[in-house]
């Protein structure tokens, strides 16, 4: 049933497939302070589409890490693993949360361990709308949620 319900969904959007002419918005983006040594982090971000089409995220990057991949997290026989994905739609007058255990940013290569507080620019690029720049808030590691606020 739920894959009929994203099969008819895919199928509308291809249907109504044009310039969106508001673009998606990065909101709270953070992420989680690493070891020295550590090579990868996660990003965790929220997507909201105010456009009347939807979008699809297709590619980021960042200049603190070699590249910038898109995974989420699979259940396998209970164990939780990540697989990179293509693309992250974010529905038209909608959102998605890029979140632990779900959808995220996976930073390969970082060229310097994440610090708590520091501010991490990113790059996420929409198949529509094209470069939408925010930065990723570096929380304690092993964090949870994002940081209470952006206090500077
Ligand atoms: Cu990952």
């Amino acid at each position: 049933m739920r894959s009929l319900i994203f099969a008819a969904a895919f199928a509308l959007t291809a249907a109504t497939a044009h310039a969106a002419d508001t673009k998606p918005v990065a909101e709270n983006g953070w992420s989680r302070a690493t070891a020295v040594g550590q090579s990868v982090g996660a990003g965790f971000v929220t997507l909201r589409n105010p456009g009347d089409t939807s979008d699809k995220l297709v590619s980021a990057s960042s200049d603190a890490a070699a590249k910038v991949e898109l995974h989420t997290h699979i259940n396998d026989n209970g164990v939780m693993k990540m697989r990179a994905v293509p693309e992250i739609e974010v529905p038209a007058k909608g959102s998605v949360t890029l979140a632990p255990s779900g959808f995220h940013l996976m930073l390969m290569g970082l060229k310097a361990p994440l610090t708590e507080g520091q501010h991490v620019p990113v790059t996420l690029v929409f198949e529509k709308a094209g470069a939408v720049t925010t930065h990723l808030m570096v929380a304690g590691p092993g964090a949870k949620e994002a940081p209470a606020n952006h206090a500077h």
